[in-house]
């Protein structure tokens, strides 16, 4: 970074800055690979380091704007500032070379920190951003530092070609790099991947679905939910791809009298193996919103586990209150003892829909608890159960402004028409989905304008932990409407029209739609 002439022109030492920071993140990007640690790339690193630090109303506001696209939105708002910052330092790189050590000193140790404090580094996390450092650092003085053929001083001695040659190889380079990583496979070779996995039929079968539990109606969400459309939120900004056969969970802590280590194929042989049917739901669901889905799910009750290893309900006296599971990627979710030994179908599922679980959707193994929201229950990726209370421990979205229990709210949705539809006048059909999971939809009431409530049909019920559809035919009339639905739980609580957000504990308020009849 040193010898640079004075007449460098400002454009091309900021693209030199840019093609630098290319060629750091391609770098860094080839070591990820090879080390199959994506997430210890700079970028992946400072995106969760994000994630993990920002405020709860601008995760909202993000979830709200971009919904399931905010790590993508994320990503590249951190490339940009990147960028902005990479062409300052190719500036400065060309003015004196202070400014360009501690600017480059300062994005490695945003680089190393954000990768090194992640919850499952290890020291060789630092890795990609030292050799993204190095690449930066090398191209840039080769790039800022062409020596002028008229000498130092003279003015218009930068040479263009030479620039352009120089920063167009590294350019070029850095591309073909990062496209190169991409093909790194990404399981270990000789890995249980989910398209290796046979699995078994479960002895305990899900009950046979009552006819009709699927309208079948257009543009109405079908009973199950595709593992390909099924909504996906997590923190990890890349996916988690571990190998089944190198997978293990302990479950362990107070009131466990032996600890208890179970394998992939401890699992897969149970005997206690069961298939279920359960509606998993966010609480960051807005009202009306797509953060739902419906899986017939195989696992192992999570019940016959907890007493294997010995562990009581604190309703027979047990001394843990709260079960906190973690997962490869660092995360935490804490989940009442006592939910989970209450007779409800928790498990440790492997299987979603008849297929091993998809890497996204938390291969191998997962939890899933009917009635409480995925962010207290439904952990992906797991490898750890330790039995404490919640007075000694928060898990991740606790301090981050969620609440510690969180119970399913009982909400409906109006699927079709959707919000804004030109309908023609006459007979036409209004239907949706209404859940209160572990409890059971009793009635939902649509009313119109708001006027007076009608009871809309009931689809049978699947189970009391599924969603359930309902239909209703109603005659429309030219003009504007309003089409506001509501549903009433088998504890008799009907839903409120107070609206309040999905922070701390899920969204309440009427789902409505408006139409334009002609
Ligand atoms: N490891 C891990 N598990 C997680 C999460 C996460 O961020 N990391 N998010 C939870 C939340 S908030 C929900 S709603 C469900 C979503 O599960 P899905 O992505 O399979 O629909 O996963 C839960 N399990
Ligand atoms: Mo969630």
């Amino acid at each position: 970074m040193t010898d640079t002439p004075r007449s460098f022109p400002t454009g091309p030492a900021a693209i030199a800055g840019l093609v630098s920071a290319g060629a750091a993140l391609a770098a860094a990007e080839v070591v990820g690979a090879l080390m199959s640690r994506p997430t210890a790339t700079p970028l992946q690193a400072v995106g969760a380091g994000v994630i993990d630090l920002v405020p709860l109303p601008l995760k909202q506001f993000a979830v709200d704007t971009f919904g399931t696209a905010d790590k993508p939105v994320l990503l590249g708002g951190i490339a940009v500032l990147l960028a902005c910052a990479a062409a300052l330092i190719g500036i400065a790189a060309t003015r004196g070379r202070v400014a360009a050590v501690a600017g480059t000193a300062l994005f490695t140790a945003i680089g190393l920190t954000a990768a090194l404090t992640r919850p499952d580094a290890g020291p060789l996390d630092a890795l990609p951003t030292l050799v993204g450092a190095a690449a930066f650092a090398t191209v840039l003085t080769l790039t800022t530092r062409i020596p002028s053929p008229a000498g130092e001083d003279a003015p218009g001695g930068f040479d263009r070609r030479r620039f352009v040659l120089l920063a167009g190889t590294a350019a070029a380079a850095s591309a073909a790099a990062a496209a190169g990583a991409r093909l790194v496979p990404a399981a270990a070779p000789g890995g249980l991947t989910p398209a290796d996995v046979t699995l078994p039929v479960p002895g305990d079968r899900a009950a046979p679905l009552p006819d009709g539990v699927d309208l079948e109606i257009d543009g109405l969400a079908p009973h199950f939910t595709p593992n390909a459309d099924f909504y996906r939120i997590d923190t990890a900004l890349s996916v988690p791809r571990i190998d089944a056969t190198a997978w293990s969970l302990r479950i362990h802590g107070r009131g466990v009298r032996d600890d208890l280590v179970l394998t992939y194929e401890d699992l897969l042989a149970h005997p206690d193996l069961q298939e279920r049917d359960i509606t998993l739901a966010c609480v960051s669901n807005p009202v009306g919103g797509e953060y739902i889905g419906n899986a017939r799910w195989i696992g192992v009750p999570l019940a016959s586990l907890l007493a294997q290893a010995g562990v009581r309900s604190p309703a027979d006296g047990g001394p843990a209150d709260q079960l906190v599971s973690r997962s490869d990627d660092g995360m935490t979710i804490g989940t009442p003892v006592a939910d989970v030994m209450d007779g409800r179908d928790a498990m440790l599922a492997v299987g979603m829909n008849g297929r091993p679980l998809p890497y996204e959707h938390g291969f191998p193994v997962r939890m899933v608890v009917p009635g409480l929201y995925g962010y207290v229950s439904a952990c992906k990726w797991i490898v750890d159960i330790e039995l404490t209370t919640f007075d000694a421990f928060d898990a991740y979205w606790v301090p981050r402004g969620w609440a510690a229990r969180g119970p399913i709210k009982t909400q409906s949705r109006i699927d079709t028409p959707r919000d804004g539809a030109d309908l023609r006048s006459g007979t036409t059909v209004v239907a949706g989905v209404a859940w209160a999971q572990h409890t059971g939809i009793d009635r939902v009431e649509v009313s119109i304008d708001d006027g007076p409530w009608t009871e809309a049909e009931l689809a049978p019920e699947g189970t009391v932990d599924t969603w359930r559809q309902w239909v209703l035919e109603w005659d429309a009339a030219p003009g504007e409407h309003r089409i506001t639905v509501r549903a009433t739980d088998r504890d008799g609580r009907t839903q409120t029209s107070d609206q309040a957000p999905p922070a701390p504990d899920g969204a309440t308020g009427h789902h409505s739609v408006t139409v334009a009849v002609a």
